[in-house]
Order: C-alpha cells, then sequence, then structure tokens
C-alpha cells in the first residue's frame, strides 16, 4: 500500500483557471465532459501535467484543440499525466461513468433514483480527470442534462444562469459559481425533490434565497434545518463579522450518505439525518444535532471553502476550527442559565468517549497527522473533536478578543488562498503579538497529554503550592514527545464552598477567561514540571482544577470524596462541578468492577448516594445541568481508566451502581418524574429539552428496579407520548432494563413501533439501534435482525444502526467471551468492504484498543484480525487493520 508523507509536499505543476463540465446525466451511463484550463505553476519545476481518474472510461482528450493520440499521455494506476505540457493548456476530457454501480457513495451515485455527488476528500477524479487535489482552485461552469420527467430538479454549486428544453423529453441547466474552489467542493444534484425556500436579508441589506430541498413526502420536515440556517448566518454575522457571499444557498438531503453532511460552495448536501426532523420522528437530540450541522456546514463557507487546506493534512486547519465554531454557536443557543456549560459538557463527553480512545490506541495520530494510505481514514475524531480543542486553547489563551484579532487577520492574510495550521498559528500569534512555537506541538504529537497536579499547603505561610507535571504516552512512530504549551484554569473554594481569591504573581487571573467565573486563575504550563506558589491562603482550599476544561488532557489529581461531593455542590465553574461528580462516580465505578473480577462484596458508599441525591433535589440548577450530572460515565470511559480492560466486569458494576442509585433514590427520581410539567405543546426549545432530559434520567433509573408498576410509567409513557423524546427514552429505558417483566413490555411496544414508522426510513435506524445496543442482544439477536427485511448494508445510516450500534455500544456481547461478537464484526467487515470501503474501515476501528482486553480476548480478536487481514482488502479497511495489527 502506498503511503503519502507530508514532508514530501509539493506544489502543484499547474494551475487550473476554469473549469466548464457538462454532465449529459444517465444512471447506467454518464457522460462528463471537463475543458479546463490550466496554467504552468511558477512554484513547480515539473512541466507535466497529473491528472488523478478512478473507476472512469476515457473517451478521449483534446488539448488545446488538438486530439491527443494514446502515445502522447501516459495512464497508469489512477494517474494520467502528460508530459511537457504548454505553459497554458485548455485539456477537454471525455469519461463514461456509471453512477448506478455506485455503491462507494464517492463521486457521482445514485440515491432512491437520485443523483448526488460526494467529492471531499477525493472523489472528484471518479467523475473525470482531474488535478483533483485542494491546492487546485478554479471557477466553475456546470451544464446538467438530463431526461425532465425523471430529473425536474437540476443543482450545482453557484448561481443559475440559464436553463431550457432540449428535444426527446430532456432539459439542461446552466450554473455559475463565481468563487474559485478546491475540486472537493464540487456538487451536482438531479432528481426529484422538492425545496422550502424563503427570501432572507443579510445584516448588511443584501437579500438571499435559502433553500432546503428534500424528497416530496419530506417537506414537513424542513422547517427546523431552514431556522437552523438562519440562526447560523446571523450568528456569523453578530460573533465573526463574515457574510453569506452568495445569493443564494442550498441544502439537499439524501438518505445514502456517507458522513453527516457536505460543505460544497452554495448547495450543502446533508445526511437525511441532519435535516429532516418533526416532533413525530426527531428527538431532542436530533434538533440539537440539526442545528449543530447546519451550523459546521454553514460556517465552513468561510472556515473551509473561502480560505481552504493546502493538502489533506491540514484538514483540521478547517475542521477543528469549524467544529469550533459549532460548538460556540450552539452554546451560544441554548439560553438557559447553565447552557453553555451544558454545551461544553456534551463536548467534552464525545471527546473522553471517542477521542481519547483513539489517541490510545493503535490508529493514534496528530491533529495534523504525518502520514497517511487512505485520506478517508483520517476524518477523525482527533482532526475533529481534538482540533476544534486545540482551536479553543488559542481562544482560551488569547481571550475571546485576542482569538477574533486572530481570526481576522487569518482571512484577511488568507483569503482564496490554500494553506497551513502554521499559516492559522501564525495569524493568531501575529495578531496578538505572542510568541507561539511551543503550541505547534499540539499539531504535530498524538496522545492525550497528562497533567499531575499536587498540591501542599503551609498554614504558618497560608500559602500554597502547586506542582504540574505533564508527559505524554508514546504513539505510533512517536515514542518521545516535547512538553505542551498547556492553559490550565483553576480556582479555590474553602471548606463550606466559598470562592476564595488568588494571589500570585505566577499567575494570571483573567477577568475575561471566557466562561470562566471569577476568581478564575490561567498558568500556561510549558515546562516538564513548575511549581506555582499562592500566598494569602487563610485555609487548606479545595482545588477546582482544569475549570472548564481548559486543555484536551488527562488530569491526574487525588482528591477525597469528600472534597469532590463539595466541588459537585459548590463550584462556581458548573463544567467542574459535572467533572467533580464524574469523577466521584468513575473512582467508584473502578472499584466495584475490581470488586467484580475478585468476587468481592458490592457496596456503594453513601458520600456518592448523598451527593446525586443533593443534585436532584437542587432545583436551582439548569435541568439539563442535573441529567448531565447524574449520568453515569460510560463503560468506555471506565474501560480507558483500566490496564486491562474487562467487559464483562465493567458492565456488571455499572449495573450494579444504576440499580442501587435507583433504589436508594427511588422517592426522588419518581419525585421528579411526577412532578417535571413540560408546556404542551412539543417544542424541542433547550429549556423544555432539558426537563424531558432529566424526566427520561429519571424514568430509566426508576426502570432498573423489576417493579412492575414501575414498568407500566414506561409504558403509559410510551402509548401517550406526543414526541419522539418521550417515546423514544420509554422504549429505551423499557428494552434496557434488562428484566423479564420489562423483556415482555419492550416486546409489545417494539412490534408496535415498527408498525408505526416503517415508512420513516430514520426511525426505523433507531429501532435497530436500540435493539443492537441492549445488553440483553447478544450476536445471535444480531444476526436476526440482520435478516429483517428493512436491514441493508447498502445504506451507511442503516448500517450504522445496527452493525456499528453491536460493536461499539454493546461492550459486553460483543466482547463476548465465545468470540461470536468479533465473527458478526469481521463477517461484516468483508461484507462491507465490498460495497463501501469507507465505511468497512469506518467499523473496522471497534478493535483497535484490542491489545488492551483481558487476555482471552486479546488472543480471539488477533484472530479474528488475522482472519480479516488475510482476505482481499479495499486500501481503506487494508490501512485500519494493519495497522491494529502492527
Ligand atoms: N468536510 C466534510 C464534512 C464536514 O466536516 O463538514
Ligand atoms: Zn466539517
Amino acid at each position: 500500500q502506498k503511503t503519502v508523507y507530508r514532508k514530501n509536499y509539493t506544489p502543484p505543476s499547474f494551475l487550473a483557471n476554469t473549469v466548464d463540465l457538462t454532465f449529459d446525466l444517465d444512471p447506467s451511463q454518464t457522460r462528463v465532459t471537463a475543458k479546463t484550463e490550466l496554467i504552468h505553476n511558477p512554484q513547480s519545476k515539473s512541466t507535466d501535467i497529473v491528472l488523478y481518474g478512478e473507476d472512469l472510461e476515457l473517451v478521449g482528450i483534446l488539448l488545446n484543440g488538438r486530439k491527443l493520440a494514446a502515445g502522447e499521455y501516459a495512464l497508469e494506476n489512477g494517474l494520467l499525466r502528460i508530459t511537457k505540457a504548454p505553459e497554458v493548456t485548455r485539456l477537454e476530457i471525455e469519461t463514461l461513468i456509471c453512477p448506478d454501480k455506485n455503491t462507494t457513495l464517492m463521486g457521482l451515485y445514485l440515491s432512491n433514483g437520485n443523483f448526488f455527488t460526494q467529492c471531499e476528500a477525493e472523489g472528484f477524479r471518479k467523475i473525470t480527470y482531474f488535478p483533483d487535489r485542494p491546492d487546485v482552485m478554479a471557477k466553475y461552469t456546470v451544464t446538467l442534462k438530463a431526461n425532465k420527467k425523471q430529473f425536474p430538479v437540476l443543482l450545482s454549486n453557484g448561481n443559475l444562469v440559464e436553463e431550457g428544453a432540449l428535444p426527446r423529453g430532456r432539459h439542461y441547466a446552466k450554473w455559475e459559481d463565481p468563487f474559485n474552489k478546491p475540486s472537493y467542493l464540487f456538487a451536482i444534484v438531479a432528481g426529484k425533490l422538492v425545496c422550502q425556500e424563503e427570501t432572507f436579508t443579510l445584516a448588511s441589506g443584501r437579500k438571499v434565497l435559502l433553500q432546503v430541498w428534500v424528497e416530496k413526502g419530506n417537506l414537513d420536515k424542513t422547517a427546523h434545518a431552514m431556522e437552523s440556517l438562519k440562526h447560523s448566518i446571523r450568528w456569523d454575522e453578530e460573533r465573526y463579522g463574515l457574510e453569506l457571499d452568495l445569493d443564494r444557498f442550498m441544502i439537499v438531503a439524501v438518505g445514502d450518505f456517507n458522513m453527516g453532511a457536505m460543505e460544497n460552495k452554495g448547495l450543502n448536501i446533508f445526511n437525511t439525518r441532519y435535516v429532516l426532523a418533526n416532533p413525530r420522528i426527531a428527538t431532542d437530540v436530533d434538533y440539537a444535532n440539526i442545528e449543530s450541522v447546519v451550523g459546521h456546514e454553514y460556517f465552513h463557507n468561510w472556515t473551509g471553502n473561502r480560505v481552504t487546506c493546502r493538502d489533506w493534512f491540514q484538514l483540521s486547519l478547517k475542521e477543528g476550527l469549524t467544529v469550533f465554531r459549532d460548538q460556540e454557536f450552539s452554546a451560544d443557543r441554548i439560553g438557559t442559565k447553565d447552557g453553555r456549560a451544558v454545551k461544553r459538557i456534551e463536548d467534552v463527553r464525545t471527546l473522553r468517549q471517542h477521542q481519547f480512545p483513539e489517541d490510545a490506541g493503535a490508529m493514534a495520530h496528530p491533529v495534523r497527522p504525518d502520514s497517511y494510505e487512505e485520506i478517508n481514514n483520517f476524518y477523525t475524531v482527533t482532526i475533529y473533536e481534538k482540533g476544534a480543542e486545540v482551536v479553543r486553547m488559542y481562544q482560551t489563551l488569547l481571550g475571546r478578543e485576542g482569538f477574533r484579532k486572530g481570526m481576522d487577520l487569518y482571512f484577511q492574510r488568507h483569503d482564496g488562498q490554500a494553506v497551513t495550521c502554521s499559516d492559522f498559528l501564525a495569524a493568531m500569534a501575529d495578531a496578538n503579538k505572542q510568541d507561539l512555537t511551543q503550541f505547534e506541538n499540539w499539531y504535530s504529537q498524538a496522545g492525550t497529554p497528562r497533567v499531575k497536579l499536587r498540591t501542599r499547603y503551609n498554614k504558618k505561610a497560608q500559602s500554597l503550592s502547586l506542582t504540574l507535571s505533564q508527559s505524554c504516552p508514546p504513539t505510533p512512530e512517536q515514542a518521545k514527545k516535547r512538553p505542551f504549551l498547556i492553559p490550565f484554569a483553576f480556582g479555590l473554594l474553602d471548606a463550606k464552598g466559598k470562592s476564595m481569591v488568588v494571589n500570585s504573581h505566577d499567575v494570571t487571573v483573567r477577568k475575561k477567561l471566557a466562561d470562566a467565573p471569577s476568581g478564575t486563575a490561567l498558568v500556561q504550563l510549558t515546562r516538564k514540571s513548575q511549581t506555582i506558589t499562592l500566598t494569602g491562603v487563610p485555609e487548606k482550599p479545595v482545588i477546582s482544577a482544569l475549570r472548564n476544561f481548559s486543555a484536551p488532557v488527562i488530569l491526574e489529581y487525588d482528591q477525597s470524596d469528600e472534597e469532590l461531593a463539595l466541588l459537585l455542590s459548590a463550584d462556581p465553574d458548573a463544567f467542574n462541578r459535572w467533572d467533580a461528580g464524574q469523577r466521584l462516580a468513575l473512582r467508584h465505578l473502578l472499584r466495584l468492577t475490581h470488586a467484580v473480577q475478585h468476587k468481592e462484596a458490592l457496596e456503594l458508599p453513601s458520600t456518592l448516594v448523598e451527593a446525586y441525591r443533593s443534585v436532584l433535589a437542587n432545583d436551582s440548577l439548569d435541568p439539563a445541568f442535573q441529567a448531565l450530572a447524574l449520568t453515569l460515565p460510560s463503560e468506555i470511559m471506565i474501560a480507558e481508566e483500566m490496564k486491562e480492560i474487562d467487559p464483562q466486569a465493567i458492565v456488571q458494576a455499572r449495573h450494579f451502581m444504576l440499580q442501587t442509585l435507583s433504589h436508594s433514590l427511588q422517592d426522588e427520581w419518581l419525585k421528579t418524574y411526577q412532578t417535571i410539567r413540560i408546556p404542551a405543546p412539543y417544542s424541542p426549545e433547550p429549556d423544555n429539552a432539558g426537563k424531558r432530559s432529566l424526566r427520561n434520567l429519571a424514568l430509566s433509573y426508576l426502570m432498573e428496579g423489576d417493579d412492575k408498576k414501575l414498568m407500566q410509567l414506561a409504558v403509559t409513557q410510551y402509548d401517550n407520548a406526543d414526541n419522539m423524546t418521550d417515546r423514544m427514552a420509554a422504549l429505551t429505558a423499557l428494552t434496557h432494563a434488562g428484566n423479564l417483566t420489562s423483556k415482555k413490555m419492550a416486546e409489545r411496544c417494539l412490534r408496535h413501533f415498527y408498525r408505526e414508522f416503517r415508512l420513516e426510513a430514520l426511525v426505523i435506524d433507531k429501532w435497530f439501534a436500540l435493539q443492537a445496543t441492549s445488553p440483553e442482544n447478544g450476536a445471535p439477536e444480531m444476526r436476526k435482525l440482520a435478516d429483517h427485511p428493512a436491514f441493508t448494508l447498502k445504506n451507511p445510516n442503516r448500517a450504522r444502526s445496527l452493525v456499528f450500534g453491536f460493536c461499539m455500544n454493546n461492550m459486553a456481547q460483543f466482547h463476548a467471551t465465545d468470540g461470536s461478537g468479533y465473527d458478526f464484526w469481521a463477517e461484516n467487515i468483508l461484507e462491507l468492504d465490498r460495497i463501501n470501503p469507507q465505511i468497512a474501515a469506518r467499523l473496522s476501528r471497534a478493535l483497535t484498543q484490542y491489545n488492551r482486553f483481558k487476555p482471552e480476548l486479546k488472543k480471539r480478536a488477533r484472530k479474528t484480525l488475522k482472519h480479516i487481514a488475510s482476505r482481499k482488502l479495499s486500501r481503506d479497511t487494508g490501512e485500519i487493520i494493519n495497522k491494529i495489527l502492527a
């Protein structure tokens, strides 16, 4: 397999000026004519034109109007090379492609009879031979021709400049995109679609046309996406002074899609999952995800499209930055008391749940990778979520205003260019006159840093010293790490939980530190170990460390149960209040897991039960916050803390803690469940959504006991629900409760659910996912579900719901000691790899940390991995499997 290295980057030999594409659309054979004007790049010594192509039938090439004979170009391994090309070269290339055979969902493909494209990262080469790399930017004109009846709607990037009829029932539309763009942002859509549209006035007074395109039956599900788009446009104007640069902005929903959505210039294509919503089919979480993904894709218009990446190693330049922007947008949109903290907690949970394990496993890679075999494998939580944390740290270090100055300079310098992560860093540093050289390590080094905190209080001197040491474990190809520049925010509480003043020459007490309560101090860690001394500390304080998760690190700091309980009840930093509860629970979950392994008695200390009781009783708290604080750390988070992972013991320990909290706080759960009132009719507003999440958490705790009366609550809620959030919560609680009573009730509801929603693909995904993640269901049940007529591996959402649901989110069953889970996994990888390598490669990641599991599982996993490796695999899946086995 061919590895691509960042260090080998060379500028393109030719730059494209204009691209004129004509598509004669036909499902089985589409003819593509690409006329490209190329100009030699003075920065390149080569005079060869290099064009990439994949799965194309080449019909012919004209160079400056002359047909090239076969010997005048070389076509080898997906590369078409024209040697010694003229300084200005007009190429006209004709290719044939077969969209109806394209199951990879890259390039041009069909979904439910309609045409769609996906070109990021390297899908454009499946459409025509082209310098398909992000640093080649051009102006595109696109003409689409198709049968009018079958494909009445013809869309592409930019503005519609012409349309009309053609002979034999065909028609055409011509689109022009006024902006330079790389090929990965190209898109077309053709088919039977309808749209919700609206004229929207920008802050400048300019009017723009907004459209959300869907299949006919889905027009009642577009309102939320449209609202989200309008909010995104406003937010980017207000927060960053960035305006929509087009006259028309389109969102199109498609049922078959590898990713969440795609930011093609002016023509965003979305997985239906992130567009379609109404109360009947979408949960509160779906609504929030739609808002955030619509925001994300819209924000890319500046961070990604206007300023793009020089090469794919710089992917986080646009993705980390745009995730950070969508996180901030969603946080601002919540608007409740602890709304921003709630969003921060959710984001950090995602990071810990998905990115920390990635950073600790075989696929660990820096935010700016050094090499890849298949770029599709690098659309990872590290590039996205850790990348967003890296961007957030600039804001923490420079303040919101400083960060904005950096953003302004970044656009001033690089609008219209394809640039690097270092260019972004330089803009931040220069705009704030700061030396951020050391910050570069966040881009170049993989692995989650650990920060160890030791404190010493001197009563006589009334001083407190904090010694902070950092380390970072080895990761593939990076044995040793240099120290990171870590912004470490903290505060002090007295024994009663009151904030104490922080005095020191060593720390900055920032009044303007984003999202920090007053009294929060910020230290910049730069060395392996450093000690700071605080003076005027009248009593031994309780330390609230790493406030608001000021850096993506693992904090190692021993605090007693009592200290953690105090922080949980009193820390003015809401994030740390939550985190203290998580640390407290995690400590006992680990202890319980150990006890399960050694067949010791299981007990839960009253400190924890009482701490939870007071959170539940404190109605001055935001309900969304209460729900998060009362949700136990996940099984994966427990596993991350273990030297040798024992999935069955983890699941049993966590189940014991849930049951104990269920029994001990039964009155409180019931009271919470019965007293929370949510105004009708359903609205996904965060205030109501927060109440629902607490109420439904209470319901799930109540289901932990095998009490028929309590189970009936869930059945009644299921039957009476007027929205998917409550219906799904009741069904999940019943399905996952894992006792005989609930099982029977769940079966009836599951049958009803399927009948009721059989025509709603996104809801049927939920139906599969729910059963895939049930702790009751193992590989045999999965096989039965995979045989269900509604199941197909061809649709990524459906594959994700069942197969990923089981392999990624059903710990004890997937890691069953008989290996049945691994066998199911392997079969699906091999089958999927023939259909859609990108999705197969994603599934392959389920065992990236197999080495850390208990010996019998490790052995079984290795055998399964070797079995997969012995088969013919795609580049995508091959890279992952081989790296896991390395
Ligand atoms: N650029 C790929 C999809 C996304 O991150 O928006
Ligand atoms: Zn993105």
